[in-house]
């Protein structure tokens, strides 16, 4: 067996060396990159740092070796444990909501339903934070498990999420301003969607028109990730079907 580990760690720091050649990067600003991952580390960061530039990669990688829906970003703000809920993600009162309904199937490549899916759901609330990680929100409003019925199907009311801003008073969104970058997220619903057989899919919707929709800082979006502004009765839905690919990876990720 090959030792996967190695090659691939020897492939980053090989990758590295090669940036840091190339730039002339001098023992002082070695030292101080250093000094930016210690001071990420402590303003319990780092996750967010390395999703910021990294996730979308492994992404691409998902979406290569298996078929179904578009996965991307997972970000940093997913909570394994959050609850089943019925009818409607728990939020506060708050006169900035604007209700919205999330709804659609999970099916199976061949187009079949997905029963007893399970799909956790997560997003910001009206001012850009999530439950469990700013604020002391807590961890169960804004996020939920959802169960597929017997034709696949889920429906859950909730709210309309802003744009997310990684907070600029932090290093990571620091680092994204002093490289002359902006720390926008465009607004998004987070989606994971998990059954038994299946490869699990974990993706976004976001909303067209939406503000830094073509600008992302984590680069997640895909165009058909961007949901159109359905109405029914004056409600904002976002329907979105799931297709989920089998459990198996493609043989160049197995192997
Ligand atoms: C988020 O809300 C997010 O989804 C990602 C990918 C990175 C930072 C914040
Ligand atoms: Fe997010």
């Amino acid at each position: 067996m090959s030792n996967r580990l190695e090659a691939v760690v020897a492939d980053i720091v090989e990758g590295i060396r090669g940036a840091l050649m190339k730039h002339d990067v001098t023992f002082d600003e070695y030292r101080q990159g250093i000094g930016y991952i210690m001071k990420t580390v402590e303003a319990g960061e780092l996750p967010l740092m390395i999703d910021a530039f990294l996730n979308t990669t492994i992404c691409q990688i998902e979406n290569r070796n298996f078929g179904g829906s578009t996965s991307t970003l997972e970000g940093p703000y997913f909570l394994d444990d959050a609850p089943f809920v019925e009818g409607a993600l728990k939020t506060y009162e708050d006169d900035r909501h604007e209700p919205l309904l999330l709804r659609g199937r999970v099916l199976d490549l061949a187009g079949a339903p997905v029963a007893d899916a399970i799909i956790d759901v997560w997003h910001s609330t009206p001012d850009g934070h999530y439950g469990g990680f700013h604020n002391n929100i807590p961890r169960d409003f804004y996020r939920g498990k959802l169960r597929t019925d017997a034709a696949g199907g889920y429906e859950v009311r909730t709210t309309v999420p802003v744009a997310y801003k990684i907070p600029d008073q932090g290093p990571v969104g620091a680092l994204l301003e002093a490289m002359g970058r902006h720390s926008w997220r465009p607004a998004h619903v987070h989606y994971k969607v998990r059954a038994p057989g299946f490869h699990t899919l974990t993706t976004q919707a976001y909303f067209e028109g939406g503000e830094y929709v073509d600008s992302d800082c984590c680069e997640g979006v895909h165009s058909e990730l961007i949901h159109a502004d359905v109405r029914e009765s004056g409600i904002k839905v976002i329907e979105t079907d799931f297709e989920l690919a089998p459990a198996l990876a493609h043989a160049a990720a197995a192997a």
